[in-house]
């Protein structure tokens, strides 16, 4: 038997599973994703579980990611159980899916804390922080930034400065899963009941730190590659695991890029310096090139806003537009297949 409320059950929750249609059913938390399969913890314990197709048309539908809680139907003989239903999220970390069709892909459901983590070696990449920050505040938890492999860096207070101006009020810790610094700052975020997601490229450390947060090997861990530093993608499916002083975490697969699928509220968040500027300038429509009064211009001079960090920003508002622009013509296609099948019932009828 299972108490999930140390999975992370709560009362807004229950209220949400009260009101569904599906209620006669019962009731789970996604604590795997394979992807076809998923894995559930319920009150009687762990099974898998497959998903109704309904889920995975599209149409709305919510398609169950790790993290989720759901409703399921068992059955009599030995058929697995079928989920029926995601309950709504509390949050959300999502990136759009590698792919020709625009899709979102739920990274972590209903998590409370996401730390994002880069290692102190080669792995370390302002401009990939501010894109990971971006989709974190998007996500709705609370990010906090994790830099790895302490022991083996030695300008640790030059790179925690440096992420500092990138991102102003934002808890930074710098970990060493071999000498133990800063594990404690991490545990204080993990307490009974809440989620803690931990995302970054492979290679960071991220199964390593949830190891040692747990006192056990509870994840596969491995050496990242000598010539490059990078990671050998060890972990391959999203997997949540209880702490012995409870508190859930959850360790995902290195991501090898993070598009954004919604970012325009995290750009805010996190350029809102540069948001500033811009409303600065003398013209309401500059292009920040050669215009007198030009508040950008002003301050790329004066060194107060930093050329990346400008180039950022300006890629960001350019894949922004390319992502606004694909998911309205997703938005226009899905409307137009309705449309259609509206006016065949419609022919059908006369
Ligand atoms: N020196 C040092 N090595 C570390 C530290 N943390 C992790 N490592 C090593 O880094 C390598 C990669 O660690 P993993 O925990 O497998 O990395 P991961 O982020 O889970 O990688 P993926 O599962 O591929 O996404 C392993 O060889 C770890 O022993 C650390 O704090 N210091
Ligand atoms: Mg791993
Ligand atoms: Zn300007």
């Amino acid at each position: 038997m299972a108490d999930l409320t140390q999975y992370g059950w709560n009362e807004s929750m229950k209220a949400h599973y009260e009101t569904s249609e599906n209620k006669e059913n019962s009731l789970g938390r996604v604590i795997a994703d394979f992807g076809y399969k998923l894995k559930l913890i319920t009150e009687e314990g762990e099974t898998l579980a497959t998903v109704a197709p309904r889920l995975l048309q599209g149409n709305g539908q919510i398609r169950p990611a790790a993290g989720d809680w759901v409703i399921f139907k068992k059955f009599e003989d030995q058929t697995e159980p079928m989920i029926l239903e995601v309950l709504p999220r509390k949050t959300k970390f999502s990136r759009a899916a590698a792919g020709i069709e625009v899709k979102e892909q739920v990274v972590a459901a209903n998590v409370d804390v996401v730390f994002l983590m880069q290692s102190l070696n080669q792995n370390f990449n302002l401009r990939r922080l501010e894109r990971y920050l971006i989709a974190a505040w998007e996500s709705g938890a609370l990010p906090v930034i994790v830099l790895t492999k302490s022991d083996i860096c030695d300008d640790t207070d030059t790179k925690l400065s440096q992420v500092y101006e990138v991102a102003k009020g934002v808890d930074i810790f710098a970990v060493s899963a071999v000498t133990g610094e800063g594990l404690d700052k991490v545990k204080a975020y993990i307490t009974p009941g809440k989620t803690v997601a931990f995302l970054g490229s492979s290679g960071v450390g991220k199964s390593t730190l949830v190891n040692s947060l747990s006192g056990k090997e509870l994840l596969k861990t491995q050496e990242v590659r000598e010539d490059d530093a990078r990671g050998r993608h060890t972990t391959t499916h999203r997997e949540l695991d209880l702490l012995p002083d409870g508190g859930v975490v959850l360790d995902t697969p290195g991501m090898r890029t993070l598009t954004l699928w919604e970012a325009e509220e995290g750009i805010a968040e996190v350029f809102g310096d540069i948001e500033e500027l811009v409303k600065e300038c003398r013209f309401s429509d500059c292009k920040h090139q050669n215009e007198p009064g030009c508040a950008v211009r002003a301050a790329l001079q004066n060194g107060s806003l930093s050329e990346k960090r400008w180039e950022n920003w300006l890629k960001l508002q350019k894949e922004l537009l390319y992502i606004e622009g694909k998911r309205n013509f997703q938005v226009r296609e899905e409307r137009k297949k309705f449309q259609k099948a509206i006016s065949r019932n419609q022919r059908s009828v006369y």
